[in-house]
């Protein structure tokens, strides 16, 4: 028999080829009676493909009970209630690695558009400025800065060994444990690591665990020369406490590709010209979102035919285990 799948939000046309070798596909954005197709239908679905942003809401995983694997198109899964699906045993994939180097990119990316002042001076040359009034006004280097970085995970250490190589940051980083096989300083407290650095990088997980990090106390203790860089999740940052410091001169510039309420960012952010803002598009390469969707298809496809998957997260891996009958890692 045929494994049926549920589609959560939009997928590339490789991605549904992909997955239609082994699934029959629902769209759950094409059933007109989601109710009356859950009645009917939601016992026969196995399997779910979601993203990072819709996740799987509570009464789709109710009106599920044979679900076995919900499959994740990103690395964080802030969006998916974990809980309930460790409860039930259901597996959740995730595509981590496959995005690192361009999450990287789009980090370094802010980091030079805030130091070098990109927007400004594009329009410094865009708009004839250069002609009637001459050079624009000199620029902060990058070269030789401390960069603290929150987080220190895969996504995190590609940034500080681009930020080393390329060049010459001096880098520091928070993590909740130390990690002494990198060759980066650990500061156990954020305040402090914010104030020894020019810039802070957030690069953590969302969630409630890591819900406001960044307050206005390591916003002030970065200070009027320092730069927040957000590429991880909006909830991270205390946004209301940025946008006082901004206005305030306590803290210099932001490079934020992330915020609170996606896809809704503060008019008073709009409005700075210290902001550099990108529409959370960490990932968004061609070649990258092609890689992050083959393992989402891959992780679906190894399910239907052998019973494994390639990149659970880790919260499922203790029960997945427990009943390696039924669930390998492949
Ligand atoms: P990862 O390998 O799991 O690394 C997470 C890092 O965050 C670890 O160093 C972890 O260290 C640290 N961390 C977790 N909780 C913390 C806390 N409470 N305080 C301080 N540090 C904490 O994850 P990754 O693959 O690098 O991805 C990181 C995140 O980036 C994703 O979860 C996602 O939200 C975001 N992301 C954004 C984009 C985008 O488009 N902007 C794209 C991809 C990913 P400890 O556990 O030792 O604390
Ligand atoms: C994606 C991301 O934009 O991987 C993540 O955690 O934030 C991004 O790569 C998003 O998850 C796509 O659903």
């Amino acid at each position: 028999m045929q494994h049926q799948l549920l589609q959560i939000g939009a997928v590339t046309q490789r991605m549904t080829e992909q997955m239609q070798q082994h699934y029959r596909i629902h769209v759950l954005n094409d059933i007109d009676d989601v109710p009356a197709f859950m009645a009917d239908t939601g016992k026969d679905i196995s399997a779910v493909a979601t993203n990072g942003h819709d996740g799987v809401p509570d009464d789709i995983l109710q009106a599920l009970p044979n679900l076995k694997l919900v499959s994740g198109y990103g690395v964080g899964y802030d969006a998916v209630n974990v809980p309930a699906l460790v409860e039930r045993n259901i597996v959740l994939t995730h595509t981590p690695d496959v995005l690192n180097k361009d999450v990287a990119n789009t980090a370094l990316m802010m980091m030079l558009a805030s130091s070098r002042q990109l927007l400004r001076d594009d329009a410094w040359a865009r708009s004839g400025n250069w002609e009637k009034n001459g050079n624009s006004p000199l620029t902060r280097s990058i070269e030789n800065a401390t960069v603290g970085m929150l987080g220190m995970g895969r996504i995190g250490q590609c940034i500080a060994e681009k930020l080393q190589a390329a060049f010459d940051c001096n880098v520091l980083y928070h993590t909740r444990n130390a990690r002494p096989d990198l060759p980066y300083q650990h500061v156990s407290s954020l305040v402090e690591m914010a104030e020894q650095s020019d810039y802070v990088v957030v690069i953590t997980p969302g969630g409630t665990a890591t819900k406001h990090l960044v307050n206005s106390e390591v916003l002030s203790a970065l200070g009027p020369n320092g730069t927040l860089i957000n590429v991880a999740r909006g909830s991270v940052v205390d946004e209301a406490a940025l946008v006082e410091a901004l206005q305030q001169g306590k803290l210099g510039a932001a490079g934020l590709d992330v915020f609170e309420q996606e896809p809704s960012i503060p008019q008073a952010l709009c409005d700075m010209p210290n902001v550099v803002l990108l529409p959370h598009v960490g990932s968004a390469t061609i070649e990258t979102r092609q890689a992050m969707g083959d393992l989402v298809t891959e992780n679906l496809n190894l399910f239907a035919t052998a019973n494994k998957v390639i990149s659970p997260v880790p919260e499922c891996q203790s029960f997945m285990q427990h009943n390696g009958k039924h669930w390998q890692q492949a």
